[in-house]
Formats: C-alpha cells, structure tokens, sequence
C-alpha cells in the first residue's frame, strides 16, 4: 500500500515500535531547536544527563522571545545560552537574528529529516516536508544526549486544497478555514498532512503559515510535500542541496479527508478568546478597532512584509488605531529595509519592532483596557497580550493592514473598490539575501568553555517517587480548554524561566491568584494536589514550566476528560500523573477543596491495571479513572519523571529496568 509524507518520513526514522496509529513509537532526531525562554531549562536539564556535546546532525539554540531584557535576568539566560552552545555544539542565533520559525526555515530546515523543538510552533518546519514536532525542554535536552524521540504514532488527516485562492484571500484564511472545521480540540493524536492540486499553488512562507497554526489544532505535526516549489525555496536560500522531493505515493491513504476549495474561501477571523473560534470577516466587520499588530512566527515572512507595506503604501493607519510592525527575521527585515518597503510600512505610522516575538507572547504592546486588537499571530488566549480586559482577534497580514488604514475590522477584498487598492502581485525573490553572520558556531572543542550561570538560575528540582497512594486536596477546579498561558503566565513573568521557586508564584495568576499559596500549605502539610480539569487541559505552548512549577508546588495528578499531547508528555517527564474520567460526567462531582485519595496508585501503574480508583473523601464516593500510559511513560512516573529515573536508576534505559514495587 502506498505510503503518504508522514508515514515516508516516519518509516525512515523508526527506531521502536510499530508504524501502526495510536502504538508507541521512537524516532530518530536529526535536528533539535531550543528558544530563550524554554532553551536555559532544557539546556540544564542536558546538563544533568551527563553528555558530552549534542549528538544530533544539527542543534541550535535561539534568543528571540526575551530580547527587550525586561532585567538582568533575561541577559545572563542569554549569556548561559551562549556559553552552553560554545561548550555543548549548538549554533547560537543571536538576539536581532529572528524568530526560531522563521529563520530555521530560512537557513536551516531540510525536507525528510526529523526536528524537535522546545517550541509548540516548531511544525512551521512542515512547510519545507519536515517533520517537525514541538515537544517540552526534557524531551530536546534527551534528544540532544542521543536518545531517540517517544511519540505516539499518529493518525494522518488529509487536508485536500483544491483550487487557487482569489486576491487579498490568504495562507491565513486556509489554516483558520481548517481550525473552524477541526476546531482546537479532539485532535491530540493525529498530524495533518496537505495534499491536492491547490498545493503547488502556494510557496513556502504560504505553506508555513498553514503548518505554523497547525499547533493551535492540537495536532503531532503538520506537513507540505517536499516539491518543486520546496526547491525553488532552497535554491533562491542558497542551499538547493538540502532539496530531496518526497511526495505522497500516487495511492497513498489518509485515516480521514477533508477538502478545501481555495476558490471559495474568504478572509477569516478567530475571535476571543481561541484561535478555533473562527467566522468570516465578513460576519464582523465594521468593529471598530484599537491596535493593529503584524508579525510573529505565522505571518513575518517577506511575502507578508512586502504585502503589507504594498497594501499601506501613500496611507496613513487610522488616528484611532496603533499599528505594531515585526518582520520575522534579519533577513526579511533587511530586505524590506534595502527594497524600500519598510520605508512604507514607517511612512504609514507603525511602530517598528525588531525581529522577535514581541507581542505576541505579551513583551510590549499591550492593548489599552477593554482594547480590541487585531493581529496575524496564532494565539489569542485570555490575557496572553498583557490586558486581560483586552479582545484579541487573529486575521491574516491582508485584512490586518486593510483594518489599520480603516479604522475597522475590514474585509481586504473591499480595498479595491474603497481605496483603489490592487492585490499586491508578486513573486518571491529568486534570491534572498542570505547573511548568516548572527549565527555563532561552536568551537570543535567545546570543554574548556566555563558556563555562565546568572544569580536567577536556578538547578530545577527533582520530583519524588509515585507514593503507593497519593493523598491530597483538589487545590483548584478549572473548565475546559485551559491553556498552559493560563498556567505559566509569559509576558512579564517570562524573566522567572530559569527560577522555578519563583516561577511557581504566578501560577494559574489569571485564574486564582491564591493558587501558589494554596498549593504550598498542602505540600507542607505532607499531602499532595490534585488539578480537576475539562475537556483539552494543557492547549497551547509546549512550555514544560506548565508541569515542573506545578510539581515543585507539590501536585501529583492531574483529573481532566482529555490532556493535550505536548503537555501530557510534559506532565510525564516531570512525574505527574496525567488521568482521565472514565465517565466524564464525574468531573460535576468532584468541587475544589475536596479531600482526594488515588487508592494504590502506584500498584496500578505497576500491574498496568488501566484503571486508578480516586476516592473523593468529603463526598464519599469513588471515581473510576483511566489513563494511556505506555510502558516507558509508566516507568518514568514510578521513579518521578526523567530525572528521578536516572537518578534511581544512573546509566540505565527504560528497557532494562522493571519497577515491580
Ligand atoms: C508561545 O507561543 O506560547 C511560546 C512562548 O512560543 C511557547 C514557548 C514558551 O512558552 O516559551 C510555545 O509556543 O511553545
Ligand atoms: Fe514567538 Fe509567538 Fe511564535 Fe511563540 S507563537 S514562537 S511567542 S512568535
């Protein structure tokens, strides 16, 4: 039977287990990606695993979401970071350089090869026929000391493009087409792979946007054929040779289709407060808007610069609106700087930022109270901007810039008779003006860099043994599609990244601001806390502080009716039980405060019963629950996640290790 990219790649890379959907799999890495603000915790943790230098083809680390340096503590991260690449054999993109996404499909992706990333939007890399994963910073920090990467085998959803889209309709308009129809939940073990004619119809950067938001689906990965237009891109990137064609065989399957006709499509928009809340412009426009803010990993291509600034050419953004402008990389803002383009988008009143991820992680540009922002990055979770009052609504570069001349949500399609305005037609470059220049190369030999280590960084801690039963308190009740923003605050608080204890003070912030104070006195108190969730606990960034501050505040499970992938590996790696409902009307039951025993737990994960039964003291009733553990996921839970693995059992493998009390 023919075989579609994911399963090509996958079948080349399988080092364990089957290729069969829902089975435990691992793969080979070929390349690993860290950024500023999960990059330290990860690079710690590769510290403690006693490896040498990385051992993959290619590891680099990335400085480009805590480059405003809101303190010292932002520099001396960069400082370890540096000092870590030069002793370890990572490259280092200096701060200025780019966004990961960006410039890693720029200079160093490879179509066929594997890559993770401690970055949810790592998958921006299937836009060149890479799979590309985001995973948490244990997961790339075991990569880098050689071990294969655990997943779960995915099922492949096949997204057919038909058709070509009509002016001022985007890549943009594909991905929240696609997000309404998928929505951001029930997606955890698939990937999404595009296949069709309306394929050949979009470039990379085109391709990359779709792959980029791809994460908010809550998909494994997402992924392009690697085709002649991949190779076009490689070659006007000076680096035709890392070009391999993979296709889909001609009588590939997907486990499921569905089909989009590019002809039909309009300018989309996802409203408050998730990117999967999707409706055509058209539905909302006239909105009178505050800020406009373009840019992000999603939309800072050229081609999106260039849009933008063809779009805004001779106008001025309207009085009552703020336009923010962030090219995507050196290379994008050099070469809107050296063309004239960024002269426009200046001329028409932005605020320029440089290449980082800005707003869009809530570093500056925070809406005015009760604000309505419209933006091209991928998240637009409560809070996330800074304002928690604010609404923030997701839209392509074509209807932002169309919105900012307006004053209004606008629908791009009406520029042309408004405003006279053409569909700016363009092609890509034949060439891109590549300056690799930011990129420090490690020496060859790295041992006698000493390492920086700043006042702020702290070892993170390691969790303790599944006890036989775990005893405790639900320390808080959340709903459903709970964000690891919600969790681990970013914007402000991103500067405590390397500072578990003081990290672990803001957690759930938005939510119930007694949360960390809470949690601690049970800790003290020798017992341990239960989260009580919904449905898609964890959506979002992969950030694994979302599970290792919770754990240092002393949880030990987590109850929801489904666990996205990136933070249930998360959860695992740092010994928290992920569980779900096997009726999951019992999440009414249980209330916030109630005494909480997971009866024998450790004996269940022993003897794999798949089933835990919690006992809800103050209501006096049991609860069944389930959970999906393989056997490596179980073993790390027993001994406290990766790092109390190896710190009961030094030098050994999963595989040769039985836990049997
Ligand atoms: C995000 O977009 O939320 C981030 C910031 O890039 C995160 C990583 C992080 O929390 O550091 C992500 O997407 O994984
Ligand atoms: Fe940076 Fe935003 Fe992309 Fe995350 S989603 S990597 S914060 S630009």
């Amino acid at each position: 039977m023919g075989l579609n990219v994911v399963q090509k790649i996958l079948k080349q890379h399988l080092v364990e287990g089957e290729l069969a959907p829902g089975k435990p799999i691992a793969i080979k890495v070929d390349q690993t990606l860290t950024q500023d603000a999960t990059g330290t915790m990860a690079d710690l943790e590769f510290e403690q695993m006693g490896a040498d230098r990385a051992k993959v083809d290619l590891a680099i680390s990335y400085v480009d979401h805590k480059t405003v340096q809101m303190g010292f503590e932002d520099p001396d991260d960069h400082k370890y970071l540096q000092t870590f690449a030069a002793k370890y054999g990572e490259l280092l993109s200096r701060s200025g350089n780019g966004i990961c996404h960006q410039v890693h499909i720029e200079r160093f992706g490879k179509p066929g090869t594997v890559l993770i990333g401690s970055d949810s939007h790592t998958p921006t890399g299937g836009g060149i026929g890479q799979i590309a994963i985001g995973v948490g910073g244990m997961d790339v920090a075991a990569a880098m000391a050689g071990m294969p990467f655990y997943l779960t085998c995915p099922k492949v959803v096949g997204i057919k493009l038909v058709g070509k889209l009509r002016p001022f309709v985007s890549a943009k308009d594909i991905i929240l087409r696609v997000l309404q129809i998928l929505t951001t939940r029930g997606n955890v073990g698939w990937a999404a792979e595009y296949f069709g004619p309306g394929v050949e119809t979009l470039s990379v950067p085109e391709r990359a946007t779709v792959t980029n938001m791809g994460a908010e689906l809550g998909v494994t990965t997402s992924i392009f054929p690697s085709d002649h237009i991949t190779r076009k891109w490689l070659r006007a990137q000076h680096r035709e040779v890392d070009w391999k064609e993979i296709l889909p065989d001609p009588d590939a399957t997907y486990d499921k289709v569905i089909e989009i006709d590019l002809d039909e499509l309009e300018p989309m928009v996802a409203q408050p407060h998730s990117p999967g809340n999707v409706v055509k412009v058209r539905e909302i426009e006239g909105m009178a808007v505050d800020q406009v803010c373009i840019g992000s990993c999603t939309n800072s291509s050229y081609k999106d610069g260039r849009t933008v600034a063809e779009i805004l050419d001779g106008r001025h953004a309207h009085p009552n609106v703020q336009l923010v402008y962030v090219p995507g990389s050196k290379q994008v803002f050099r070469m809107l700087a050296d063309e004239g383009w960024l002269s426009k988008i200046i001329a028409a009143g932005a605020v320029l930022v440089q290449p980082s991820c800005s707003f869009c992680i809530g570093i500056g540009y925070a809406p005015r109270s009760d604000g309505i922002s419209v933006r091209t990055n991928n998240r637009n979770f409560y809070g996330r901007s800074g304002t928690l009052s604010a609404k923030i609504y997701l839209v392509s570069p074509e209807t932002a810039a169309a919105t900012a001349i307006t004053g209004v949500l606008t629908d791009p399609r009406d520029l042309k008779e408004k405003f006279g305005i053409e569909c700016p037609q363009f092609e890509l470059p034949e060439y891109f003006h590549v300056d690799d220049s930011s990129v420090i190369t490690p020496p060859l030999d790295g041992s006698e860099v000493e390492l920086y280590r700043g006042p702020n960084i702290k070892e993170a801690p390691i969790p303790s043994p599944l006890p036989d039963e775990v005893k405790g308190e639900a320390i808080i009740k959340v709903g459903d599609k709970i964000t690891t923003d919600h969790i681990s605050p970013a914007g402000t608080r991103l500067k405590y990244r390397s500072n578990v204890p003081e990290y672990a003070k803001y957690v759930f912030e938005s939510l119930d601001p007694t949360f960390s104070q809470r949690a601690l006195e049970v800790k003290e108190r020798g017992e341990y806390n239960v989260i009580v969730a919904g449905d898609s606990y964890g959506q979002g960034s992969s950030r694994e502080h979302a599970a290792l501050c919770p754990m240092y505040l002393g949880v030990k499970a987590v109850v929801a009716k489904t666990i996205e992938r990136i933070h249930k590996a998360n959860l695992i790696n740092f010994g928290i039980l992920p569980l779900l409902y096997k009726n999951p009307d019992d999440y009414d039951k249980i209330d916030q405060g109630d005494k909480l025993t997971l009866k024998d737990a450790r004996k269940a994960l022993i003897e794999d019963r798949g089933e835990i039964t919690m006992r809800d003291e103050t209501k006096n009733i049991d609860i069944p629950l389930v959970y999906e553990l393989s056997d490596r996921d179980r073993k790390l839970l027993l001994a406290g996640g990766v790092m109390g693995f190896a710190k009961l059992y030094p030098g050994k493998g999963f595989k040769e290790v039985e836990i049997t009390e």
